[in-house]
């Protein structure tokens, strides 16, 4: 996300961290790197200009050098001042379901609405504990097919949808609210028309929406891709309509991300998602420090345990422990590599995990050993799909010819099938191994 500004940034820190001493005069060239890269990464010049000012004020000149390790200690500052900048004062707890929630999503045209909506029902679904009865709905009467684009993702989400009789914006919206109101559902999402820019019959439309459906979190998306403009895009709306917190789409784009790091700074309102990607598990919570982390190039585990966290609700306790169990008397079944496999795809991508781990950037290994391990993981993946679950319980049985079945199966050769069950045995034994070695004892 913030690749853009990391690269420049984390180089400038690097380059301290190997030096012995600090002077005043390295700290100096340090923060005027740090002023010319936000500069690059699109951040507008008065926003680059204060934040400059308060690194400043809190480094040069301070007893910083005196202290016992100036580096680490100047490295903490930055962090501390730049999580500060990222951060709002109002804290905001988005999509709140202490009471009805009924969030009303709004935008330009293409700014990325729609998938939002169905992205934030899809977290909500999932983050809540209690079975929790969600609807989305349109007022987008001015593209054709964009109700229908709404239920179709809304159909991938797995939540309720409903298509209003009524036509007219402000009516269909108060007929949305009542279908809401009387199925008593939990919470509401309710999508929006945008236009290509901000003009004042769209802010009207959205007035008396607002009105009508009496939102308790109006939601902006912005696409990130818009740059600088985003942000006067973001004023407009709040003086006219108001919003609460902001979505900002597209963060994977080679976006420069100038608009995030200015955000909270301008607009006074927090960032509390971004998307990054077009499928509608592609959202990630915004945290100002942990951004601050990946500006800083000390990478982002935390998102990284999240999501796993956040899959781990689908995989019952049950299940894991006894897979664990199994794992730890050395009995896994390929069963069991093949759910842990599973797991891992849904995480996501390995080019995509990468980026997480401090240390691994992706630049450190070559895209061709990238790719090559993504193309041998869907290969195994194909090969335990196609096996029967008695193999997969039992890979002893597997004969050359069901090996030579399973490989036609699933589009691979039979050497590669024979690679898949040489790593599942590596695996067995090193669990052995651990075991041996009393690496389990007292878990
Ligand atoms: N790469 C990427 N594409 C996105 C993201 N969010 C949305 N898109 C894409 O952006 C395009 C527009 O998204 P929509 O959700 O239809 O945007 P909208 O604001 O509802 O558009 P209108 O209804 O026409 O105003 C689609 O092609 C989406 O797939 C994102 O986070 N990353
Ligand atoms: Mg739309």
């Amino acid at each position: 996300m913030f690749d853009f500004l990391s690269e420049k940034i984390s180089t400038v820190f690097t380059r301290i961290t190997g030096q012995r001493k600090l002077t005043e005069q390295n700290i100096k060239e340090a923060i005027d790197a740090v002023h010319d890269s936000l500069l690059e990464a699109d951040v507008p010049f008065d926003v680059v200009k204060a934040f400059i000012e308060q690194l400043t004020a809190k480094t040069v000149g301070t007893k910083l050098l005196s202290s016992v390790k100036p580096t680490e200690q100047f490295i903490k500052i930055a962090h501390e001042t730049l999580t500060h900048f990222l951060s709002c004062s109002q804290e905001v707890v988005p999509l709140s379901t202490k009471n009805k929630l009924v969030v009303m999503v709004l935008g330009l045209q293409g700014s990325g609405k729609t998938t939002t909506v169905g992205k934030l029902a899809r977290y909500l679904s999932i983050t809540t504990k209690k079975r929790t009865k969600i609807l989305v709905a349109s007022v987008d009467f001015y593209r054709p097919a964009a109700i229908d684009q709404l239920e179709i993702v809304a159909s991938q989400v797995g939540v309720d949808f409903y298509r209003a009789q009524s036509t007219d914006v402000v009516t269909a919206a108060v007929e949305i609210k009542n279908y809401f109101e009387r199925q008593n559902y939990d919470a509401l999402f309710l999508d929006t028309a945008g236009r290509l820019h901000v003009e004042s019959a769209m802010l009207d439309e959205l007035k008396h929406i607002v009105a009508a459906v009496k939102p308790n979190e109006k939601v902006l998306v912005l696409d990130a891709m818009t740059g600088q403009e985003s942000l006067a895009v973001a004023k407009a709306f709040n003086e006219a309509v108001g919003f609460d917190w902001a979505v900002l789409s597209k963060m994977d784009s080679d976006s420069r991300a100038g608009a995030a790091f200015a955000f909270a700074f301008m607009l006074s309102k927090p960032i509390q998602f971004i998307g990054v990607g077009e499928k509608v598990s592609e959202l990630e919570r915004f945290h100002p420090e942990r951004a601050a982390d990946r500006i800083l190039g000390m990478g982002d585990l935390k998102t990284l345990f999240e999501k796993i966290d956040r899959l781990e609700i689908k995989d019952s306790e049950k299940d894991q422990e006894a897979r664990f169990n199994r794992m730890m008397q050395g009995k896994m079944t390929l069963e069991d590599f093949a759910s842990q496999m599973h797991m891992m795809s849904n995480i996501g991508s390995i080019t995509q995990l990468m980026q997480y781990i401090p240390g691994l950037s992706a630049q450190k290994i070559s895209q061709q050993q990238l790719a090559d391990g993504e193309r041998g993981m869907k290969r195994f993946q194909a090969a335990l799909s196609s096996m029967t679950r008695k193999e997969r319980m039992q890979p002893a049985i597997l004969n050359e010819s069901r090996k030579k079945r399973i490989a036609s199966g699933a589009g691979i050769s039979v050497a590669d099938v024979n690679q898949l069950l040489q790593k599942f045995e590596e695996s067995q034994q090193f669990a052995k191994l651990m075991r041996k070695r009393g690496l389990f004892s007292g878990w």
